[in-house]
C-alpha cells in the first residue's frame, strides 16, 4: 500500500486515506482480532499520519486516530447524568433461581419466550455517547444516575471507536453501553513490570481496569492496553430484540463478546452457562457469570422494571473463585515425617462456592516469597476443587519465622539441607505417631478409623504404633466415645480386613519419608516382598528405575531405623502383605509416568493403577528417565521440572486419548 505514497498527492487527501486504512486496522486488530497488517507496517502508517498532522496541523481532526491521547491530563471528573440510569441486574445464585426467573417471565409473557445469554463481563461498566458518529462523551456507572467524565482516558482505548457510521434508523444522539475489562495477560504483564521496578502488584484485574480508567494521565491508560464488550444501544433503532443490537453493534464497529447464544428453553441456558464455567479458563478476560436477557424488545417492555432492575433480565452468577480476606494468624501444624507447614488462618470467606477458613502453604520460604503476615489482606483463589491458595497479598511483608520449637511437643525444630522445609525431629512427638496412624488407616482404608478415635486410643494408652491397632479388642474399643457393641465389633472386624494389603499399598502406609504411592508400587514390583525391600542395600534401591538418590537413601535408614522393629511387630501382629504382582505387558512397556497436579475425571491411584496395567510403571518423581508427566490443575515442582528436563507434558485429556479405546 505505501508503493504508492505520496506521488504529488494532495496532503489532506493522503491524511484522509491514512486515517482510513489505521482506523480499518484497528477495528481489524483490536475489535475483531483479527490483524490484517503486522505491528511494524501499522506502525508505519501512523508515523507518516504523525509526521503529516506535524507539518500541517490544520490538517488534525479530533477523530484522527492520532488523537486518542490529546486530553488534557486532569485531577477531577466531571459528573454527568446519564440520559437513562445505568441499571443494575437482579442475581441467580442457583439452578432454582433461574429456574423461579423463568417461571415468573413465563407468567407475564407466556410460554413463547427466547433468551439471549451473553458472558458476563468482569469489568466495569461504561457508558459511550455518540453523536452524529463521533465519540462524545464517555462515563463511568457511579451510582447508576451519575458517573464521571472519563473521555480523555477511554478514547485511548483503541477498541473504541471514535467515529463510526451510525446504523441506519438511528438517531444523530444515541448511547452504546457495555464493560471495560483488563485482559489477564496484560495484567499480569503489568504486574511482572511492576515487580521489576520494585512496586506493589496490582490485586486484581477488575480493580486495576476501573483505577487505569480513572488515570489522571491519559498517557497511562493508554499503555494500560484495556479492551471492551459493548453490549446496550440506546435507543435501539429498528433493532426488535437483544440479538439483533448485538449485531448492530457488531456491524458499526464496536467489539461484541462472540460468546452469545439464543436459547429457548432454561434448560437450555443452564446447560450454556455450565458449560461457560467449564470453559471460562479459555477466555482472556474474567467472568463471573452469565446474562440472560428476554431477547424480544416487546415483551421486555411488558415486563417493565422492578425499583432499579429490569424484570426481563438477570445476571446467573458463578460461585466467585477468588475473594479477599484477612490472615487472623498463622499457625503450624506437624506432619507424620515431622515436616511443620504453615497455615494461615483466615476470616471465613467464601470461594467456589466453599467457604475458606484455613489455607496451607508449603513452608517458611513461601510464606515469605507472598509476604504473608497475621493482619495481611489477602486474595483466596480455589478453582474447581483444587485446594485454596494464596494469591495475592495486598500490602507483603516478608519476615515470618518457623517457631524454634515443635508446636506440639516442643521438642527441636530443624532445616536440614538441602530441603526447604523444617521438620521436628522428636521421634516420639505426639503429633507425628497421630499422624502416622492416621495415614496407615487411611492408606489400608481402615473406615471408621478417623483422628478422633486415633487421639481416644493414643491418649488412653491402647495404641503407640501400627502393629498396636490389631491387637484392639471389642471390649477397649467400646469404651471409647461414640461406640457401642456393634460398632466396636465392625470396627474390629474392619482392621482385622487389613491384615493382607497389597504389597505397595503396605509399604506406602508404612509413612516412609518421601516415599507416596507411586514409588511404593514400584519398590513392590521390583523386589516383591517386604522383606526384599527391607534387606535391599541403597545402591539396589538407586538402580530401580524412578527411585532418586535421596529417596534409595530415606528407604534405607528407614528400614535401619524406626521401621525395622515396626516391621517385625506388624509381622507379628499377623499382617502378610500379598506378594506383588510383577508388571503386565502392554501399549505402555518400557514407559515411566509422573501424575501431578489433580486429575479431573479419575484419582490419581487409579490413573497409576492403569498404568501398570498396561506395563508402564507410575513413578513419584521426575527425572530425565521420565517418559510422560500428567499434569493437573495445581501441579507444581514437579511440572517445573519436566519442563526443564524437557519431557513429555501431557494433560489429563490428551492421558486418556494414549488409553486403548
Ligand atoms: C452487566 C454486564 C452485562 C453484560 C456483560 N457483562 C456485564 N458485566 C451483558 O449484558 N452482556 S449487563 C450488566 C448490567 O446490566 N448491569
Amino acid at each position: 500500500m505505501s508503493k504508492r505514497k505520496k506521488a504529488a498527492v494532495d496532503p489532506a487527501v493522503r491524511a484522509d486515506a491514512l486515517r482510513d486504512q489505521i482506523r480499518r486496522h484497528e477495528h481489524a486488530y483490536f475489535v475483531l482480532d483479527a490483524p490484517e497488517v503486522s505491528d511494524s507496517e501499522y506502525d508505519a502508517l501512523m508515523l507518516e499520519l504523525r509526521a503529516l498532522e506535524d507539518e500541517r496541523p490544520d490538517l488534525v481532526t479530533a477523530d484522527s486516530p492520532t488523537q486518542r491521547v490529546g486530553g488534557e491530563a486532569s485531577d477531577q471528573f466531571a459528573k454527568v447524568r446519564h440520559r437513562s440510569p445505568m441499571l443494575s441486574l437482579q442475581n441467580a445464585f442457583d439452578e432454582s433461581e433461574i429456574r423461579a426467573f423463568d417461571k415468573r417471565v413465563r407468567a407475564a409473557v407466556g410460554d413463547q419466550v427466547v433468551y439471549c445469554a451473553e458472558l458476563k463481563i468482569d469489568g466495569l461498566a461504561m457508558s459511550l455517547t455518540y453523536s452524529r458518529g463521533r465519540l462524545q462523551r464517555a462515563a463511568t456507572r457511579g451510582d447508576g444516575t451519575t458517573g464521571e467524565d472519563v473521555t480523555a482516558n477511554v478514547r485511548t482505548i483503541r477498541s473504541v471507536p471514535l467515529t463510526i457510521t451510525p446504523a441506519s434508523g438511528l438517531p444523530d444522539l444515541f448511547e452504546v453501553r457495555g464493560e471495560v475489562y483488563f485482559p489477564i495477560a496484560g495484567f499480569e504483564k503489568l504486574n511482572r513490570e511492576m515487580e521489576a521496578a520494585g512496586k506493589p502488584r496490582f490485586v486484581n484485574p477488575r480493580n486495576t481496569a476501573a483505577g487505569s480508567v480513572r488515570q489522571i494521565d491519559p498517557n497511562v491508560t493508554a499503555s494500560r492496553d484495556l479492551q471492551t464488550f459493548m453490549y446496550t444501544l440506546d435507543p435501539a433503532g429498528p433493532a426488535n430484540s437483544q440479538w439483533d443490537v448485538l449485531n448492530t453493534l457488531e456491524s458499526m464497529g464496536f467489539r461484541v463478546n462472540k460468546n452469545r447464544r439464543r436459547l429457548h428453553s432454561i434448560d437450555d441456558v443452564i446447560e450454556y452457562h455450565a458449560e461457560w464455567h467449564r470453559r471460562r479458563h479459555e477466555l482472556e478476560y474474567e467472568i463471573d457469570g452469565m446474562v440472560v436477557k428476554v431477547d424480544s424488545f416487546p415483551q421486555q417492555l411488558e415486563l417493565g422494571f422492578v425499583s432499579r432492575s429490569p424484570r426481563w433480565a438477570i445476571a446467573f452468577k458463578y460461585a466467585p473463585e477468588k475473594a479477599e480476606t484477612e490472615v487472623e494468624e498463622i499457625a503450624c501444624y506437624v506432619g507424620r515425617t515431622g515436616v511443620l507447614t504453615p497455615v494461615a488462618h483466615v476470616k471465613p470467606v467464601v470461594v467456589g462456592g466453599v467457604t475458606i477458613r484455613n489455607v496451607t502453604m508449603h513452608n517458611e520460604a513461601q510464606v515469605n516469597e507472598k509476604g504473608v503476615y497475621v493482619g495481611a489482606r489477602v486474595v483466596i483463589h480455589r478453582a474447581g476443587d483444587v485446594i485454596p491458595e494464596i494469591v495475592s497479598v495486598k500490602d507483603p511483608q516478608p519476615g515470618w519465622r518457623m517457631p524454634a520449637k515443635c508446636p506440639v511437643c516442643g521438642g527441636e525444630v530443624v532445616r536440614e539441607e538441602p530441603y526447604i522445609a523444617h521438620r521436628c525431629i522428636n521421634p516420639f512427638c505426639g503429633a507425628q505417631r497421630l499422624e502416622r496412624l492416621r495415614h496407615f488407616a487411611a492408606v489400608l482404608d481402615i473406615e471408621g478409623l478417623g483422628y478422633a478415635t486415633l487421639t481416644q486410643v493414643i491418649d488412653r494408652g491402647m495404641v503407640e504404633d501400627p502393629s498396636d491397632l490389631f491387637g484392639l479388642t471389642t471390649d477397649q474399643i467400646k469404651e471409647l466415645e461414640g461406640f457401642a457393641d456393634r460398632s466396636a465389633q465392625n470396627l474390629v472386624d474392619r482392621i482385622a480386613a487389613a491384615k493382607h494389603p497389597e504389597l505397595g499399598r503396605f509399604l506406602f502406609a508404612l509413612g516412609i519419608p518421601q516415599v507416596g504411592g507411586a514409588t511404593a508400587d514400584l519398590l513392590a514390583g521390583e523386589f516383591g516382598s517386604v522383606e526384599r525391600v527391607r534387606d535391599a542395600g541403597e545402591e539396589s534401591l538407586r538402580a530401580v528405575e524412578g527411585v532418586g538418590p535421596s529417596m534409595a537413601h530415606e528407604v534405607f535408614a528407614y528400614f535401619h531405623g524406626p521401621g525395622a522393629e515396626l516391621v517385625v511387630r506388624l509381622l507379628g501382629a499377623g499382617v502378610v502383605p500379598k506378594e506383588a504382582e510383577a508388571i503386565g505387558e502392554g501399549p505402555f512397556t518400557g514407559k515411566t509416568f509422573v501424575f501431578t497436579g489433580t486429575l479431573e475425571t479419575m484419582s490419581r491411584p487409579d490413573a497409576e493403577a492403569m498404568v501398570r496395567k498396561l506395563g508402564g510403571k507410575a513413578a513419584g518423581s521426575v527425572s530425565a528417565k521420565t517418559d510422560y508427566v500428567v499434569a493437573g490443575p495445581g501441579a507444581g515442582s514437579k511440572l517445573e521440572k519436566a519442563q526443564k528436563l524437557k519431557v513429555s507434558v501431557l494433560d489429563e485429556d490428551q492421558f486418556k486419548a494414549l488409553l486403548p479405546k
